[in-house]
């Protein structure tokens, strides 16, 4: 695995390349052109630029989160056409620059969904959460204005006011859009696309939805194992592949996520580890990275990934914030570079532990409690 962290650009981030360079392991960034709008083409020279930069730092491009697909590529509008050969143009000029991994979603609207950006742990730190019962009583629209309020002037990932301006359009275009429909518009996508993936070397990585489910009453399908090895037998090549974003599958405490990691061996190109920690069923909030701060095993998360031969980038994903910190929700420096601590000690003892023939590492309980 190549261990990196997220970077939104010199114009949008809090953290440096500067500081991202002085965690320990780290060696590469997931960047995108922040700026660019779903449906637009990439050109070679901003790519070239950016990784001008980011190498410049010491660090390399390690990969793209995300490259987003429009909302009339999802909904199967007239455009949708026009909108992938664009598509295609930017993965060409992406290839043509030596990148080779892109992540992105089919998530109708919404990128990720959570209720409060920073709610106070015990420790004094502070989280994003998610509770079903407020997403019920929401408005959609709310919801928007909620994480724009909420977000340290700072543009949150997915939330771009551009993407939401027209949500109420967005909606209408949606009625009648049911998850096959979801699933053959992905699949069209991806026929599309893999000529190109295959020419370039380009791994794309679907992230799963976050949470796991419907809201809104808007189709979700990168939701559970069956999904996603539909997904991935339905075009089944092997740049069609997976983000495996631990939180994000998590959400849904009936997926196994060490199982969900070994039937999809081969086909994961990026991971995502996040820990959460479960109140009950649809009330959760995101947790340190260690596996005592929250509900799942990070062990048995890392070591899957590890036993399936996994050697794409990985990154630590949303963090706490603490000691002070402002910044994006779930993107500050001082959690995540945590993270990345943690996570490269458990790759080091898997490691180890396998060369020196030790297999009994007691079993994690998953814990439900206040
Ligand atoms: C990310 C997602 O911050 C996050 O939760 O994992 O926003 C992710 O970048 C997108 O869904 C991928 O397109
Ligand atoms: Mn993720």
């Amino acid at each position: 695995m190549q261990m990196t962290m997220r970077w939104y650009g010199s114009k949008h981030d809090t953290v440096t390349l500067e500081e991202i360079r002085q965690v320990p392991g780290v060696t590469g960034v997931i960047t995108t052109l922040y700026d660019t709008k779903p449906g637009e083409m990439w050109s070679r020279e901003r790519i070239h630029a950016l990784e001008q930069e980011v190498e410049a730092a010491g660090l390399s491009v390690a990969g793209i989160e995300s490259v987003n697909v429009s909302d009339e590529i999802k909904y199967a509008g007239p455009g949708r056409d026009i909108l992938i050969d664009r598509y295609i143009e930017t993965l060409a000029n992406l290839g043509k620059e030596g990148i080779h991994l892109v992540c992105y979603n089919f998530m109708p609207i919404f990128d990720w969904t959570r209720t409060e950006l920073a709610r106070r742990r015990k420790d004094g730190s502070t989280v994003l959460a998610y509770t079903q019962e407020a997403v019920d009583a929401l408005d959609p629209e709310k919801l928007f204005d909620a994480v724009s309020a909420g977000s340290n002037g700072t543009v949150m990932p997915g939330w771009e006011p551009d993407r939401l301006a027209h949500i109420r359009e967005l909606f209408e275009a949606y009625k009648g859009i049911g998850e096959e429909q979801l699933f053959a518009s992905l699949k069209y996508f991806l026929e599309k696309i893999m000529p190109v993936c295959n020419e370039y070397d380009i791994r794309m990585a679907i992230h799963p939805d976050d949470p796991a489910w419907s809201v809104f009453g808007l189709p979700r399908i990168v939701t559970c194992k069956k999904n996603i090895l539909r997904i991935m037998r339905m075009v089944d090549d092997p740049h069609n592949g997976v983000t495996f974003c631990s939180g994000s599958l998590g959400t849904d405490p009936d997926n196994d996520l060490p199982d969900m990691i070994r039937s999809l061996k081969g086909r994961i190109h990026f991971a995502h580890v996040r820990n959460l920690h479960f109140h009950s069923r649809g009330n959760f909030e995101e947790a340190a990275h260690l596996s005592g701060d929250g509900s799942f095993d990070m062990y048995e998360i890392v070591k899957a990934l590890y036993d399936t031969g996994f050697d794409g980038p990985i990154r630590p994903d949303h963090g706490r914030m603490i000691w002070g910190e402002t910044g994006m929700p779930g993107y500050g420096l001082y959690d995540r570079a945590l993270g990345c601590a943690y996570i490269n000690g458990l790759w080091e003892a898997i490691g180890k532990c396998e060369t020196r023939g030790i297999d009994e590492i007691p079993v994690w309980e998953p814990k439900f409690s206040d």
